[in-house]
């Protein structure tokens, strides 16, 4: 990760990692140090969460959601996790693995939810029976899920692991668009309203590669193979572009990200607010939406009435055709 001559900035000791965009090196504890200072700059500068809230934290298994629960927690919040089992093969079985492994080691409070076992689906049959890719029917299981679970347990805020890579493609990605409705709801906080819990994202100010660091200097054990309906995802193109910039200018995509919430968030702030005020009742399932069925429950629909489609025939369908 560094050179092994590097020195620590603060402490002169050897360093463990390099990172360019600060200009530094650091040993393991100012590491550690540098990662809690900035995810309280995040939480402080958004008025993200405060030690009286009850946090909800949606917890995938991998590096960035096990590492935000961890740092909250360090930093003396109350947080437990939330674990979807999404039914996409081995990769759900796994990463279910790590996840309740890092709650009962900890002695920390994890709920589950089984797609298949509590919705009557999973994430391949979704995706095959509306014919939208996987992520999409994902997401819009994800989120319903999330909010239902943080709204009836009674948590007053639900933390998600996005990191600084993640906000930058995702920004880079509307970005190229230009599309502002989209633009203008990329915050890292999102207030509750309109039947919404509050939702949060910690870790802005922190890389993928910083969450991985953190998790190797814990000791946390997370599932590193991506989803593997992730393939062919623009997400991760937008990100490589990103992160080819960033070898050639360090720091980039930080103020790519970090410069938009500064300068660009404040002035499409009132289209964001204009579109959230037209929200109806789901005939279903009493969920916030624009039409009368929510997304999840014409999701949930169409998938039930769909025979179980295994993951692998769902990606050798997307290899065939690319
Ligand atoms: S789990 Fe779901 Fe992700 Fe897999 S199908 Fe896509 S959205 S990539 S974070
Ligand atoms: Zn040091
Ligand atoms: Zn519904």
């Amino acid at each position: 990760m560094v050179a092994s001559a590097s020195k620590c900035r603060v402490c002169k000791e050897p360093a463990i990692i390099d990172l360019p965009r600060h200009n530094a090196n650091f040993c393991a504890e100012h590491f550690l140090e540098l990662c809690r200072r900035q995810v309280v700059k995040a939480i402080e500068k958004f008025d993200m969460l405060s030690k009286d809230d009850n946090i909800l934290v949606a917890v995938s298994g991998g590096k960035d959601s096990l590492a935000v629960w961890d740092i909250l927690v360090d930093l003396g919040y109350q947080a437990d996790g939330l674990y979807i089992g999404l039914g996409i093969g081995d990769y759900s079985d796994v990463s279910g693995e790590y996840a309740k492994s890092f709650a009962s080691e900890r002695g920390l409070n994890l709920i589950t939810i089984d797609l298949r076992a509590e919705y009557g689906y999973d994430i391949p049959t979704a995706a095959k029976a509306t014919r939208r890719v996987p992520c999409s029917a994902c997401g819009t299981s994800k989120r319903h899920l999330f909010d239902k679970a943080a709204l009836d347990g009674g948590y007053t805020v639900l933390v998600t692991g996005h990191n600084l890579d993640d906000e930058a493609a995702v920004l880079f990605g509307n970005t190229l668009r230009w599309d502002v409705e989209y633009l203008s709801r990329q915050l890292p906080v999102l207030p509750a309203r309109n039947g919404f819990p509050k939702k949060v994202k910690p870790l802005i100010r922190l890389t993928e590669r910083e969450m991985a660091a953190w998790c190797i200097v814990r000791g946390i054990d997370y599932l590193v193979d991506e989803c593997p309906m992730a393939v062919g995802n623009k997400h991760l193109a937008y990100k490589a572009a990103l992160n080819a910039i960033e070898q050639q200018s360090s720091g980039a995509k930080a103020s790519f990200y970090l410069n938009f919430l500064d300068n660009m968030a404040p002035l499409l702030a009132g289209r964001s607010a204009a579109a959230t005020d037209e929200l109806g009742t789901c005939t279903s399932c009493g969920a916030p939406t624009t039409s009368d069925l929510c997304a999840f429950c014409r999701t949930a629909e169409k998938a039930r009435a769909h025979e179980p489609v295994p993951v692998e025939l769902v990606l050798s369908r997307g290899r065939r055709r690319r």
